[in-house]
């Protein structure tokens, strides 16, 4: 398992909710470093850029428009199998599939309103990063609890 980036976006619901302290938490808790992170409102071109994968699908317009709507808490987390396991810790796109402990099977009901978005693969990741971050805002650091997280 490598060390890798992803990118994680609390939406306009979720951060409405209140819950980016609770995300955070959960990421921070697992071990995870975070690397990156600001409150934004995205722009149209942003949010179509992010998802342009899904552009001819019926619910796009919808959900540029809702990514748009408010702020969006945008992260970077660094670490070992961080983008595999951090959709774990995400759940299901949909929250009524998504596992009770996940942060959508806690948090979420309907697909539109799923609180969280992650990074699906490392290239994806790496082009997220790039789309949502300056190279100059992902901050080299070492946390110094480094050595009881990692053997
Ligand atoms: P994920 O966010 O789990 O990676 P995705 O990439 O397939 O899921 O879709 C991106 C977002 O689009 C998803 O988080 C919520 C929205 N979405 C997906 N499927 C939808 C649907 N059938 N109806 C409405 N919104 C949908
Ligand atoms: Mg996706």
């Amino acid at each position: 398992m490598a060390m890798e980036r992803t990118f994680i976006a609390i939406k306009p619901d979720g951060v409405n909710r209140a819950l980016i302290g609770d995300i955070i938490s959960r990421f921070e808790k697992r071990g995870y470093k975070l690397v990156a992170m600001k409150l934004l409102k995205p722009s149209k071109e942003l949010a179509e850029t992010h998802y342009a994968a899904l552009s001819s699908k019926p619910f796009f317009a919808g959900l540029v428009e809702f990514i748009c709507s408010g702020p969006v808490c945008a992260m970077v987390w660094e670490g070992t199998d961080v983008v595999k396991t951090g959709r774990t810790m995400i759940g299901a796109t949909k929250p009524t599939e998504s596992a009770p402990g996940t942060i959508r099977g806690d948090y979420g009901i309907d697909v539109g309103r799923n609180v969280i978005h992650g990074s699906d693969a490392v290239d994806t990741a790496e082009r997220e990063i790039g789309i949502w971050f300056k190279p100059e805002e992902l901050v080299e650091w070492e946390p110094t609890m480094s050595t009881w997280i990692y053997e």
